[in-house]
């Protein structure tokens, strides 16, 4: 069976309104939204909005744990094998292949109506033995025969195949990156993309690589070049994956963005295919929020996967590098996340944006029972602002405005700080983003 991603539909499709929201706009004397918030409550149907993916690396030894497959399954539409579809898993002895581990995960991805990253066909790393040994035309042929075996295994079961993973040397040199696959010939990529076409030819075939992510970086430059030239060349290549790995040493770089509509640019689709950003707290969610409004920038970014489910689940678990804490917690880094799928920005616009002023609403800190909440207004110096406020949230402090209510709708209006203000609330076990309606009294 073939399954092929819906390309990102350019549009938010429109969500049914809510009760509460369509009161609140209706109090507040606006005329009821035609563009509702559409509030996906998870990553994935967040993300679908736009008709883009959410994905998770699956450990096979965790589809045991509950917890683990309840937040993946709930989560995620998009599965990656984190290491049982590796050279060395799959084919552990020269063409005996093994499947079964591979096999387990993409049963229960697909039992759980969830599509599959094929992770990874040709790597100088994670090779069985017999392979780390081998050299020449040996070796080449063993390559390609891999290839073939594994993407003819998984035909018509796999979205997109990292074809190839990690080529280039990391530094200023640009170079392709020295091992045995290399040292049999500067072509060995595009023949392992031919082969992969052959074998499975509805999958997409990615290049995937780290330390990628800043435009300016030789690395960068360097993939872009090759992919360029494969392009010119009509070398079968759809896609390239971004690992996107970050830590202090790594950091999100603030062109990010534009290194992902570069590559767009090339016609292949781009995908953030290992995300994870050490770190905590507002910190490390502001870089996640930055993360996707750059996918969501870019048509051609058609999904976002994460390392992990857990930060117990991460390779890097001291970094903290995920969105759910060890007990299975959402961390702020979610809620960041989600509000920017959801908004496409991060913010929650105006639904009504005719009545002399506008609001937009963001995220602004996150502690476990409470989260701040900006409002900044634009159009006039005379506002009123109607806060829905989601089920269960309360208020807990305002500043930059007087506000009144502590649940449901709040109304704000100015105190003479200007025209940026804040709220913090409750959450109550509701973290989604409050909406909020501008009007000029
Ligand atoms: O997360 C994977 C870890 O469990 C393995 O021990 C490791 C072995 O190389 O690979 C990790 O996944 C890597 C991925 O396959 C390629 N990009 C870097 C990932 C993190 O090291």
């Amino acid at each position: 069976m073939t399954r092929k991603l819906t390309p990102p539909r350019p549009r938010r499709r429109l969500r049914a309104i809510s009760l509460a929201t369509l009161t609140a706009v209706v109090l507040a004397g606006g005329v009821a939204a035609t563009t509702a918030q559409a509030a996906g409550s998870t990553l994935q149907a967040a993300a679908s909005e736009s008709g883009r993916y959410f994905g998770t690396a699956i450990a096979g030894h965790k589809l045991s744990d509950s917890q683990y497959t309840t937040i993946a399954n709930r989560e995620f539409n998009m599965v990656t094998a984190e290491n049982e579809m590796k050279l060395d898993a799959t084919e552990p002895n020269q063409n005996q292949f093994n499947f079964s581990a591979g096999d387990q995960i993409v049963s229960w991805a697909r039992s759980n109506g969830k599509q599959v990253r094929g992770h990874t066909l040709a790597w100088h790393s994670q090779q069985p033995g017999w392979m780390q040994n081998m050299s020449g035309s040996a070796l080449r042929n063993a390559m390609l025969n891999h290839v073939t075996q594994v993407a003819t295994h998984y035909r018509g079961q796999i979205h997109s195949w990292d074809v190839v993973n990690e080529a280039f040397a990391d530094g200023s040199s640009g170079a392709r990156r020295d091992s045995n696959l290399q040292r049999t010939g500067n072509d060995w990529i595009e023949a392992a993309f031919r082969a992969a076409r052959a074998a499975d030819p509805n999958a997409k075939l990615c290049y995937n690589d780290y330390n990628t992510d800043n435009w300016s970086h030789a690395k960068t430059q360097a993939v872009y070049n090759m992919v360029r030239d494969f392009k010119a060349r009509g070398v079968p290549i759809d896609c390239v994956g971004f690992q996107a790995h970050f830590n202090s040493g790594n950091p999100v770089p603030n062109n990010y963005h534009e290194t992902l509509g570069n590559f767009a640019a090339l016609g292949v689709d781009v995908q953030i295919t290992e995300l994870d950003i050490a770190g905590s707290g507002t910190s490390q969610a502001e870089q996640y929020r930055g993360i996707v409004q750059a996918c969501l920038a870019v048509a051609r970014c058609t999904g976002i996967s994460v390392w992990g489910v857990r930060d117990s689940d991460s390779w890097r678990a001291g970094d903290t590098p995920l969105l759910f804490d060890g007990n299975g917690n959402k961390k702020a880094a979610y809620h960041y996340t989600l509000d920017a799928l959801n908004a496409g920005g991060g913010t929650n616009p105006d639904p009504d944006p005719s009545d002399g002023c506008t609001v937009t609403v963001t995220r602004s800190n996150e502690w476990s029972d409470r989260f701040n909440v900006s409002l900044a207004v634009s159009g006039s110096s005379a506002w009123r602002v109607a806060i829905q406020l989601h089920g269960g949230q309360t208020l807990q402090n305002s500043w930059n405005a007087t506000v009144s209510g502590t649940s449901g709708t709040l109304t704000a209006t100015p105190n003479g700080a200007g025209d940026n203000f804040g709220i913090t609330v409750y959450r109550n076990g509701n973290s989604n983003l409050p909406t909020a309606t501008c009007s000029v009294p």
